[in-house]
């Protein structure tokens, strides 16, 4: 703490060029290649981006809450359509799951920084100027600066509908860049936590020793590392295709429109394990910390995590089953989907093993956690359903899929996001979240999430389609389209709660301490923040709980390993 103070006072009184000392703050953050700094940019930005997505949704649903409703043409629908999904995923969830990763996992490890501290600023701002480029495409998006028009193609953009005869202007090209410099971001980001964990533990840190979020980004950088690439080729065909005349995706000079699906879905569905991991590793770090017990099979765990991993590879063509495969294609990818529910099953029943007999405490970030396995349970059983390749013949396209993906990304990762802020909000900060509000956000949002997702699994069933910018009277929709939407609202109420909550704490919150929730990993060790260089001297460790060993000399775990 005494640190990082004094250096704030150091900077006020620089020098005459900074009079101002929020802009020399800013220059600092600017040049900063600390990992915890990278990590909370990472993290800020995501949130940022969070809210406007947030609020693209919001406006999705209202329009969607009665039949036939106007509030907003079906031009900009698609834009909100396409601007939600794309940032969620890209500019959400990607940078708040690194942006973790990138703050925890030199802490957890017991290293001063990453392996490559420069090329994580380079993959942030590669990040931040992705985002801001997909945004930009709503100033300069239509030939010269026309107002207002966003790329309308859907976050999966499919080819031939992004070839330039049927998606003029610019803001499909703009799509295209964005979702380049931040998948190369991400690739660098990636290599750098993979180099990090392999060169940098600390002394006794072995790899059985690791804590499980570090092997789960571990297992996570793996993935991106080659799920994304096939990403970026497809975005430069599709860039070849518009600018040069190349004609990959352009089936009437023989190109092939199947081909743009196979390559998106190469990456698209390793993406959402790569998203759904980080979660993962998050209640597994949770868990056991509030049910006073080591994780129950931790190596059971690791392989789990690495089958998923690999499982998840080679599924991608579940998306793909009414594009008409071969039955024998159908069958391969019906079954190897349905083998990833192994694995993860088996996840599920260790973190329920966590919990069986341990002392519990219903502190915030354990709400979270225990809903997200209620919640996470259900996304992956409607998963299985649609799986079966005939099942997902009749709901493709329909809300029962908007439901089922939507269970994955809020019920599993949003709902772990915000337990992972309010568990190491206090490290990062020194201050605590007020919990009264951590409930309130807790409660609104867990009864948001199930009036708007659960109802919408119905409406699917009721035949209604994905992607309309509205719909008719008399067809068993209105009921459920509204309960939908006032869940959004609840779900926004929630949020700002949320928001109010940080904005509170930063300022006047509970002073933590170092360890506020009596935590066994390394980086509660350290002060709250931690100082720049994060140890003073590298610790060594004998065991998976450290501090634990520390606080239990009498009883320590490396006698039982
Ligand atoms: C928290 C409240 C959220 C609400 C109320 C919400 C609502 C919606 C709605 C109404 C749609 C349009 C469905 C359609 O017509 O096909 C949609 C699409 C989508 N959402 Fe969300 N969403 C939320 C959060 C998220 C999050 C956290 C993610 C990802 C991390 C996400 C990813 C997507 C994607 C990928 C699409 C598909 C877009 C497309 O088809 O191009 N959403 N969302
Ligand atoms: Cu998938």
């Amino acid at each position: 703490m005494a640190g990082t103070i004094d250096r704030e006072m150091g900077l006020d009184a620089v020098d005459d060029l900074e009079q101002l000392p929020i802009l020399g703050r800013l220059h600092e953050w600017v040049i900063t290649v600390d990992h915890k700094r990278l990590g909370l940019m990472y993290i800020t930005g995501g949130l940022f981006f969070f809210l406007v997505a947030g609020l693209q949704a919001a406006t999705i649903r209202l329009q969607l809450a009665v039949p036939n409703s106007g509030i907003v043409p079906p031009q900009v629908f698609n834009r909100l359509l396409t601007m939600h999904g794309t940032a969620m995923v890209f500019l959400v969830g990607m940078p708040i799951l690194t942006g973790l990763f990138n703050y925890l996992v030199p802490l957890m490890i017991g290293a001063r920084d990453l392996a490559f501290p420069r090329l994580n600023a380079f993959g942030f701002w590669l990040w931040f100027f992705g985002a801001l480029l997909l945004y930009f495409s709503y100033i300069g998006g239509d030939g010269l600066y026309g107002a207002g028009s966003a790329p309308d193609v859907g976050w999966f953009a499919y080819a031939p509908l992004t070839e330039l005869p049927f998606s003029r202007g610019n803001s499909t090209d703009y799509w295209i860049l964005s979702i380049l410099l931040t998948t190369v971001g991400s690739t660098a980001t990636a290599a750098n936590i993979v180099s990090s964990v392999f060169c940098m533990r600390c002394e006794g840190m072995t790899l059985t020793k690791m804590p499980v979020l570090v092997w789960l980004a571990t297992v996570v950088s793996f993935m991106i590392l080659v799920a994304l690439p096939p990403l970026s080729a497809a975005q430069v065909m599709l860039l070849l295709d518009r600018f040069l005349g190349a004609h990959f995706f352009d089936t009437q000079a023989g190109g092939s429109a199947v081909l743009w699906q196979h390559f998106f879905w190469i990456f698209g569905h390793p993406e959402v394990y790569i998203l759904v991991i980080p979660a993962f590793a998050f209640a597994s770090e949770i868990i056991p910390v509030f049910s006073r017990k080591v994780i129950f099979g931790y190596s059971v765990m690791v392989a789990a995590s690495c089958a998923i991993g690999f499982i998840s590879m080679s599924v991608w063509a579940h998306h793909m089953f009414s594009v008409g495969m071969t039955p024998a294609g159908n069958s391969f990818f019906a079954a190897s989907s349905m083998l990833v529910g192994v694995p993860t099953g088996i996840k599920i029943f260790n973190w329920l093993g966590t919990m069986w007999r341990g002392k519990l405490r219903f502190k915030v970030p354990m709400l979270f956690s225990i809903a997200f396995l209620f919640q996470f349970l259900v996304a992956g059983l409607t998963g299985i359903m649609l799986a079966v390749a005939p099942f997902d013949w009749q709901l493709t396209d329909t809300y029962f899929v908007v439901a089922h993906f939507h269970y994955v990304l809020v019920g599993a990762i949003v709902f772990m996001i915000f337990a992972a802020i309010y568990y190491w909000f206090p490290k990062a900060t020194g201050r605590m979240l007020s919990e009264r509000l951590g409930r309130w956000h807790f409660w609104l949002f867990v009864i948001g999430f199930h009036l708007t997702f659960d109802t919408e699994h119905f409406a699917g069933m009721q035949g209604m389609p994905r992607r309309i910018y509205t719909y008719q009277p008399g067809r068993g929709l209105e009921t459920l389209n509204f309960v939908a939407s006032i869940g959004a609202l609840v779900q926004g109420i929630a949020v700002l709660i949320f928001v109010i909550n940080v904005v509170r704490s930063l300022r006047s919150g509970e002073p933590a301490g170092d360890d506020p929730w009596d935590a066994w990993t390394l980086e509660w060790s350290t002060t709250s923040p931690p100082p720049e260089y994060n140890f003073a001297t590298l610790p060594v460790v004998r065991s998976r709980r450290p501090l634990w060993d520390l606080k239990h000399p009498d009883d320590p775990d490396w006698r039982y390993e």
